[in-house]
């Protein structure tokens, strides 16, 4: 039966983001882990994938959520971590502006409290709104906010790339948000 790209998707970004140790998995420091390795472990725990199955996945993956290293050898997920990693990002500077999208329920404590990553490592923004809109969306009825990225690098904030374009910085102050 051929595997279902979306499933398998969805498993690899809950061992390589959230839950390794669930399929007895250890992430490198910078969140690699071996490709032989991972199928070895992912099929003896019942989820079945071979090489081509894998690869596949990482090429169609609309997002480019997974990356391999140079070798082809081992592959982690570009960025959503709740797991502690370091991806080794060099830090950038941002487009002056980016975008966040979230719920209209989160809207309040956000401008309280700023942007936090919550359950993640880093708090994740676009480039551009539409994205941020689907992003907003998976949380319900969406709502936009435009980040000073330029204002906060000129204070001494950082910023990273991940490999497939999402900007992450460790947190956003409410001064430096407005309504898209
Ligand atoms: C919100 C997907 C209350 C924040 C996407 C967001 C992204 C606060 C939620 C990636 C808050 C966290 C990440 C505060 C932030 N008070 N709520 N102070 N600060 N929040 O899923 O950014 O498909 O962890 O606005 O494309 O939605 O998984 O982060 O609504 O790139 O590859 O707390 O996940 O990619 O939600 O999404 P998430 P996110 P994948």
């Amino acid at each position: 039966m051929p595997v279902d790209q979306i499933q398998l998707s969805k498993f690899l970004s809950f061992v390589l983001r959230h839950k390794p140790d669930e399929i007895g998995l250890t992430l490198s420091a910078e969140g690699w882990v071996n490709i032989d390795e991972l199928l070895e472990k992912a099929n003896a725990t019942g989820t079945m994938f071979d090489r081509a199955d894998l690869l596949g996945v990482v090429a169609s993956s609309d997002k480019k959520r997974f990356s391999l290293s140079a070798d082809g050898l081992k592959i982690r997920a570009a960025q959503g971590h709740s797991v502690s990693v370091e991806l080794g990002l060099p830090p950038q500077e941002p487009p002056s502006v980016l975008y966040h999208g979230t719920a209209t329920r989160f809207v309040e404590a956000i401008l309280a409290e700023g942007l936090k990553p919550q359950a993640r490592q880093q708090v994740h923004l676009s480039s551009d709104e539409e994205t941020a809109r689907q992003v907003g969306q998976r949380h319900g009825k969406p709502h936009i906010f435009k980040v000073d990225a330029g204002g906060m690098y000129a204070r001494g904030f950082k910023f990273y790339r991940a490999d497939n374009g999402v900007w992450l910085t460790d947190t956003v102050p409410p001064e430096f948000l407005a309504p898209a």
